[in-house]
């Protein structure tokens, strides 16, 4: 069981760039290799100490999974198709430096590194719900701020109507990679006033530290409404278009994984229910507890689908 981190003292504090500036990390991933603690010994969080303020606002009350539960249980396939491959192999991806190139439909284009990405950016700890469309479920304590405030300094044009997030591609670091699960690399999308609605959020951390590379280091989307296949981990690509993008769940198959993904139990998947879902860490003959419409997130988000038949476009 992993409590809450135990609360870090302001003089232990550094502003987000300076965790995130390459010299920082390189001491810091120097300190855990010389100590043989990549991966959190003992359900300890693993990872640089973030500054950030709790947003209660936007967290809900129940009862985070353990750190063990979110960084064992992951869902990578650029590190294997299997719950445990990303814990065991995600280390062989290299973080450092890491940039993001912005493109498309957008005033401000190039590319930029992290820390120049995350400089005087507020960090908020959010407590939300996660949905996984094979029917688990998950409470996370994520650390990060809305995807809106970082797309609107690339001041997006008036035909920017969707946004695509593209994660690396590397298959040396990356043996999934080398199989043709899916086509790489990883891409998804957001209509744009989802991308802009404040519950979107840019993850960097979880437990109050850096996001350990299995959830998606260094920086990984969270939209809590929709199905997890839609938070894409490990980003280096933001575009902005005028045409629905292809995302990688939805060419792959396009009748099981639409593009809005919203959570929703009435609509079921081909080959499995979405009434129910299996939350995590709940002893093995719990029963299962029901799925709410929209992950929970309905009156925030429903209004986004006014006029829409969710059974098309699920
Ligand atoms: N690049 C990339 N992003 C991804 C995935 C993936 O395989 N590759 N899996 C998705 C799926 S299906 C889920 S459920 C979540 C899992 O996030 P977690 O492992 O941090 O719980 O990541 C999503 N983002
Ligand atoms: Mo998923």
């Amino acid at each position: 069981m992993t409590p809450r981190p135990t609360p870090i003292a302001p003089s232990e504090i550094t502003p987000p760039e300076v965790y995130f500036s390459r010299r920082t990390l390189l001491a810091a991933a120097l300190a855990s290799a010389a100590s043989g603690c990549v991966r959190a010994a003992g359900g300890e969080p693993a990872g640089a100490p973030l500054a950030y303020e709790r947003n209660a606002r936007y967290s809900v009350s129940e009862k985070p999974n353990t750190y063990d539960e979110i960084t064992t249980y992951n869902n990578f396939y650029e590190f294997g198709t299997d719950k445990e491959s990303p814990s065991e192999y995600a280390r062989m991806m290299r973080t450092r430096p890491w940039s993001v190139t912005v493109a498309g439909e957008a005033e401000v284009r190039g590319r930029f590194d992290l820390e120049d990405l995350l400089k005087g950016q507020p960090l908020e700890e959010r407590i939300y719900r996660f949905r996984c469309v094979e029917a688990w479920s998950l409470v996370v304590p994520w650390v990060g701020f809305p995807l809106g405030k970082l797309l609107g300094r690339f001041k997006p044009t008036s035909r920017a109507k969707y946004v695509e997030l593209t994660t690396l591609y590397a298959p040396q670091q990356m043996p999934g990679q080398r199989a043709a699960v899916l086509n790489w690399p990883y891409v998804e999308g957001l209509r744009i006033d989802e991308a802009m609605h404040p519950l979107t959020l840019v993850v960097v951390g979880l437990y109050g530290r850096t996001l350990p590379n299995q959830d998606g280091a260094p920086l990984r989307l969270i939209v809590p409404w929709k199905y997890g296949f839609k938070s894409i981990k490990s980003i280096v690509q933001i575009r902005f278009t005028e045409r629905e993008p292809n995302t990688a769940w939805n060419v792959a198959a396009p009748h099981e994984y639409g593009f809005y993904a919203n959570v929703n139990p009435a609509v079921d998947h081909p080959r499995w229910s979405q009434a129910t879902e299996r939350r995590l860490g709940s002893p093995f003959l719990a029963a299962r507890r029901p799925t709410l419409p929209f992950n929970g997130y309905a009156a925030e988000v429903a209004s986004l689908y006014q006029g829409m038949d969710l059974r098309r476009y699920f």
